[in-house]
């Protein structure tokens, strides 16, 4: 039989358990379409405002930047410790692309990002020389591919697809190439890459065309006519500070924390609504669910990315400034970049490391008991979850596809509030909350970060790639390469 004070404490228990603790049923109650929707619009209105996109180094990143403050820093200080960690990196905006054809046409011609100028003000022109096409590894990253090839003075008629464009673009320039004609490997509009500042002075100025100009001549140059173009490229490059964002739960052990990341740049072509708006403003409405509730004992820690698109630039920063330490406290990471694609898949992150399937098995769970088809895909180079797996930081996430059938809009321009599948976003959005909860309650199923020999030479490696790009502009001309393969190089 209770005393009177035990019965007491148990009616305070009871009434904390009524309104209080923190249950992944609450969070996912508390995680609204309609607020979801309502970020978006905001995001959406602020590409608009500024230029048509949120992209590192420009003024719709900082009014982006200045929306998630507002709540992480300013609304939510009472339930939240939050901050900002700056860096630096190269900025380039092609100031100006033009492409004169062959019959002193105006092309269509896109540009880019880290593309390299041509000389100005006239641009470079010269004959344009047909390739010969690899669809299984991609025409002319390889060396063998060139034979045959003789690009000295003249510029390259080159197919996109399957390898990174810069490798295509090195060997260019090496072999001494005015400049290259990329064309697109599938119909319609061509997406957006980045060639990345690393390859600032090694690579050859480049013009992307429409895969149906890419074969128009392709097929003229193969009936033996003789095509001259010119293209213009001018490229600004500058050295320009960004930052991530972050906020945490006073609540929880500092040494135990779940990491939730989004990137919260845009590329310079659009707004960015699906990409990565979808995962910022889930996790904007997770933070804002998790507020009321109390009773866990581990942090949430949630990090909104800069400079993703320029090559995972502000999560590769964070990762490898992490001391042992403070790495060994993260004992996971999700990461939730494009999840309300229009015509969406259910990817659920799982990889190598044993510790993945503790966060990536509750996500497919989850999905697959709301009536989606989640499955299991491996993590690849495309996104900031690179610098966590490095680390062996167990780690999982959801995705819903980009390009092709999946987000037509992935990179252009129509990636905006009008293209996103709202259904999605929303499942993804719980499904996240609810996994998110479940480990602040307990991280029982998760295993200590794993440290093979290869993660400090990885961390290494890519600290020693910041130093080299802080200094890519000025070294220029001195011709080193790099293996690092980030996303959209393709
Ligand atoms: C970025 O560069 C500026 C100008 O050189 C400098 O003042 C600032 O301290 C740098 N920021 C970081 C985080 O290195
Ligand atoms: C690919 C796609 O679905 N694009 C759509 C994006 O939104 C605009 C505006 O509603 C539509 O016109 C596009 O068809
Ligand atoms: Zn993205």
């Amino acid at each position: 039989m209770k005393t009177f004070s035990s019965l007491a404490a148990a009616l305070l228990v009871a009434n904390c358990l009524a309104t209080d603790l923190l249950t992944p049923e609450k969070i996912e109650a508390g995680i609204k379409t309609e607020e979801l929707e309502h970020n978006l619009r905001n995001l959406n209105e602020i590409g608009k405002a500024n230029g048509g996109n949120r992209a590192f180094g420009l003024p719709g990143y900082k009014a982006s930047s200045d929306y998630v403050v507002e709540r992480a820093q300013n609304r939510f200080a009472p339930e939240y410790d939050s901050w900002v960690q700056y860096f630096n990196h190269t900025f380039e905006q092609t100031r100006e692309i033009t492409l004169t054809g062959p019959d002193g046409e105006d092309v269509d011609v896109f540009t880019l990002l880290y593309n390299n100028a041509t000389p100005l003000p006239g641009g470079t022109t010269g004959v344009l020389v047909d390739t010969p096409v690899d669809d299984e590894r991609g025409s002319l990253c390889f060396e063998d591919q060139w034979e045959g090839v003789d690009p000295s003075g003249k510029i390259l008629l080159i197919k996109r697809g399957v390898c990174a464009i810069a490798d295509k673009l090195r060997i260019a320039k090496a072999r001494g190439a005015l400049a290259v004609v990329l064309y697109n490997q599938t119909p319609g509009m061509p997406s957006s890459a980045t060639l990345s500042a690393i390859n600032i002075g090694q690579i050859a100025p480049v013009g992307l065309v429409t895969l149906d100009v890419g074969e128009a001549w392709k097929a003229r140059l193969e009936a033996g006519e003789e095509l001259t173009v010119t293209l213009l490229v001018d490229s600004l490059f500058e050295e320009r500070e960004s930052w991530n964002i972050f906020a945490e739960t006073k609540e929880g052990d500092p040494n135990n924390v779940v990491m939730l990341g989004a990137h919260l740049d845009s590329v310079q072509a659009g707004p960015g609504i699906n990409d990565d708006g979808s995962g910022t403003s889930a996790l904007l409405e997770i933070m804002t669910s998790l507020r009321t509730y109390h009773g866990f004992p581990n942090k949430v820690r949630f990090a909104w990315w800069g400079a993703e698109e320029s090559g995972l630039i502000g999560s590769l920063y964070y990762t490898s400034h992490l001391s042992e330490e403070e790495a060994d406290k993260i004992r996971f990471y999700f990461n939730y970049d494009m999840i309300g694609s229009p015509y969406p898949v259910y990817a659920v992150y799982k990889g190598d490391n044993r510790g993945d399937a503790a966060g990536a098995a509750p996500l497919l769970d989850y999905l697959t008991a709301a009536g989606y088809p989640a499955y299991y895909g491996s993590f690849g180079t495309g996104s900031d979850y690179v610098g966590f797996l490095n680390l062996g930081i167990p780690s999982s996430g959801l995705f819903t596809g980009a390009g092709g059938p999946t987000d037509p809009c992935y990179h252009l321009g129509c990636d905006t509030i009008d293209n996103i599948s709202w259904e999605a976003l929303t499942v993804n959005a719980k499904a996240a909350g609810v996994v998110a909860a479940q480990m602040a309650l307990s991280l029982e199923a998760v295993p200590p970060r794993s440290k093979t020999s290869v993660n400090p030479r990885n961390k290494h490696r890519i600290r020693a790639e910041f130093e080299k790009w802080q200094v890519a502009v000025e070294e220029a001309e001195t011709g080193h390469t790099c293996a690092h393969k980030s996303k959209n190089t393709v």
